[in-house]
């Protein structure tokens, strides 16, 4: 069966009739990295430098060495990442079985009201009205907020002013819905963190990091593209770099979406 299942997917990817998103942003130093309160140490912007391009440093190839945090650019944050996830089990990059890195996605709509509000909060009742209309969040799923803010740039996507940043999140009781009664895999956003940007306000301060992590479960931040994945049915690839002890990796993050023109009733 499941022979016969891969064989199908493989023919599905040949002939489009599957097709791949790609949810990540190109690493570049002028991306935005998330700015924390100045007593606290920073994530690092992505850097290239040139080892050889063809030349005397090196006559038949081209090559960089570059910089990245571990939490820069389209990222995945592991459960080690934060203090209520440091004794959970495989809780490093390094250690997540591979498994984990493939499975299936919901999307939240929530860009008419982050459109409409920078500190827009996805709620339980947001939840509620979006499982009326789609079905129960299954078990192990990614659930994805969609807000649009990846189609910001500049100064406008961390939006920061003389208290902090602002850009959406979810609530703490969002969250710990999700967790403790959904049993998500892990939460994703287009903003630079799975928290909203003034996130430090609420009890717990940062709950999606609190929560996701202090349960084991993963975070992704910096996403795009979620405006062309289906409520349900996408499966998303989200492996993490293998990084000894990491607490989390900039990575390439994928969708596999069913062909647009097979969505919805419009196909038999
Ligand atoms: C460190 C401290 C606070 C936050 C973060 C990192 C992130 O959002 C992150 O990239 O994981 S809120
Ligand atoms: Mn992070």
């Amino acid at each position: 069966m499941s022979a016969q299942l891969l064989e199908a997917l493989a023919a599905a990817l040949n002939d489009g009739s599957v097709e791949t998103v790609d949810l990540t942003h190109t690493l570049d130093p002028d991306f935005p990295v998330i700015v924390l309160p100045p007593e606290f140490g920073q994530c690092a912007r992505f850097r290239m430098e040139e080892v050889s391009a063809y030349d005397h440093r090196g006559p038949s190839w081209k090559w960089h060495n570059i910089t990245i945090s571990e939490h820069t650019g389209t990222h995945f944050d592991a459960p080690a990442h934060w203090i209520t996830g440091r004794d959970q089990p495989q809780g490093h990059v390094d250690e997540i079985a591979p498994g984990r890195f493939l499975g299936r996605a919901c999307v939240i709509d929530c860009s008419e009201g982050a459109a409409r509000d920078d500190d827009h909060e996805l709620t339980p009742e947001a939840i509620a009205a979006w499982e009326a209309a789609h079905g129960t969040i299954p078990p192990d799923s990614w659930v994805l907020m969609r807000t649009d803010w990846s189609k910001r740039s500049g100064a406008a996507y961390l939006n920061m002013r003389e208290d902090g940043a602002h850009s959406p999140g979810p609530t703490p009781e969002a969250i710990r819905l999700l967790v403790e009664e959904r049993g998500i895999r892990g939460f994703g956003t287009e903003t630079v963190g799975t928290d909203a940007g003034q996130g430090m306000h609420y009890t717990p301060p940062f709950p999606a990091h609190h929560t996701l992590h202090g349960a084991g479960r993963y975070g992704l931040q910096c996403l795009r593209n979620l405006d062309r994945l289906p409520p349900t049915g996408a499966v998303l690839m989200a492996a993490p770099l293998k990084i000894r002890h990491g607490t989390g990796s900039p990575l390439r993050v994928l969708a596999l979406v069913p062909r647009s023109t097979d969505n919805g009733e419009a196909t038999a």
